[in-house]
């Protein structure tokens, strides 16, 4: 693998993510979590940006991988730390020290849920957040990070 990823944006979904389109399709959708990094991939290339997808369902592997961003000098991080979101106060701290420009997506609209999902600790590390998009949050991301970051769609 190259050393950096100058051109690349770490794309980090959290715990469960990997059983979309398998479960509660009435919150979550019939999407894949495959269909989810193909949309990613697909909508980085347009700005000429490679999506580098992963999904753990361990607090300390997501740690790492935002390290690994850092390390690799990715451009943006687009995060949906699931259930972590409203409970880890480490992977906000992760986001905050790797000091890359971050948006935090949510599928399901998160403030018109339970009341333990309203807040999010992660989305203080993150310049913006989407939620309630179902997956195409995911394509909105990248567009705002792209925005934020000055590159423009590729003709
Ligand atoms: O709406 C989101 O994207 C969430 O981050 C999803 C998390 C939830 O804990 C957050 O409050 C909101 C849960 C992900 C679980 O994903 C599943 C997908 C299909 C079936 C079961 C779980």
């Amino acid at each position: 693998m190259a050393k950096t990823a100058a051109d690349t944006i770490y794309v980090l979904n959290g715990p469960n993510l990997n059983l979309l389109g398998t479960r509660e399709p009435e919150t979550y959708g019939h999407a894949t979590l495959v269909d989810v990094e193909k949309l990613c991939a697909d909508t980085s290339a347009k700005f000429g940006l490679k999506a580098d997808c992963r999904q753990s369902n361990r607090e300390g592997e997501l740690i790492d991988f935002i390290h690994e961003a850092r390390a690799k000098e990715a451009v943006g991080i687009i995060i949906n730390a699931g259930g972590y979101s409203h409970t880890s106060i480490a992977l906000h701290d992760a986001l905050v020290a790797v000091r890359i420009p971050t948006v935090e997506v949510h599928i399901s609209n998160i403030h018109a849920r339970e009341s333990f999902r309203h807040h999010s600790f992660t989305a203080r590390a993150a310049f913006a957040t989407l939620a309630g998009f179902g997956i195409d949050g995911y394509r909105l991301a990248i567009s705002g990070l792209a925005a934020k970051l000055g590159i423009k769609a590729r003709a």
